[in-house]
């Protein structure tokens, strides 16, 4: 399988989390012009990463690669069974991607405290609180997200509280996650977990590259 992404692409860090835990042979590349070339957006008209090929079939986005990748190979299940177990991993999901990740983002461009918008700060904070809470509440974290086993849940939350270590301090000075508990165990036991772990070090070092480059 070919995923076209950057490791430091929160999205595509989903799909090398699930590739890996399942044991798919697989490579991460970017694509020769880039995502916006000609060639890639005949494979991706909104020119985004991730984008995958796997023999014929070509897909893209990260949720839908993540269930189309658990309903082809079956081995290591990342979706529970049952509607109840699979509701919650992709509950957890929902609302790492949808709250978390979009109140986070929103504070992406303001870590310069020169050109900085305090409102904006404070708004994207507060709702990055709330989203928090909330997933703070369905968090398992026995040791992963949705209870003892690694499932989809884990593959949106790794790569997202990455970039929470990452950006919050830049904008914040309270602690990043707060007196959330099992958010705070969950963190720490996953950067010593192999796969998550070794995620979370790809993702600072291409994070680190990055920044010299800039
Ligand atoms: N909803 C998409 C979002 C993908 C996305 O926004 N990817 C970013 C990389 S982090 C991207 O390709 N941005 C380039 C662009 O929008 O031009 C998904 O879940 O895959």
């Amino acid at each position: 399988m070919d995923i076209y992404g950057s490791i430091l692409s929160p999205f595509a860090a989903r799909i090398v989390l699930a590739a890996r835990y399942k044991d798919i042979p697989h490579r991460l590349l970017l694509p020769k012009g880039g995502i916006k070339s000609a060639t890639f957006l005949r494979m991706n008209p909104l020119g985004k990463m991730p984008t995958i090929k796997d023999g014929t079939t070509v897909l893209f986005e990260s949720g839908v690669i993540l269930e189309y990748i658990d309903a082809k190979y079956k081995k290591k299940p990342i979706i529970p069974a049952s509607a109840k177990a699979a509701a919650q991993t992709r509950l957890i999901g929902a609302v790492f991607s949808e709250y978390v990740q979009t109140a986070m983002f929103g504070l992406f461009s303001q870590t310069d405290p020169v050109k900085r918008d305090k409102k904006l700060v404070q708004e994207k904070l507060a709702a990055l609180n709330q989203a928090l809470d909330a997933a703070e509440k369905l968090l398992v974290a026995k040791p992963f997200a949705a209870g003892a086993r690694f499932t989809i849940a884990d593959c949106y939350i790794v790569p997202t509280l990455f970039f929470l270590q990452a950006i919050i301090p830049q904008v914040s000075s309270g602690p990043v996650l707060g007196k959330r508990v099992k958010l705070k165990r969950y963190y720490a036991k996953a950067q010593k977990n192999k796969l998550l772990g070794g995620v979370i070090d790809e993702m600072g070092e291409a994070m680190n590259a990055y920044m010299q480059q800039k």
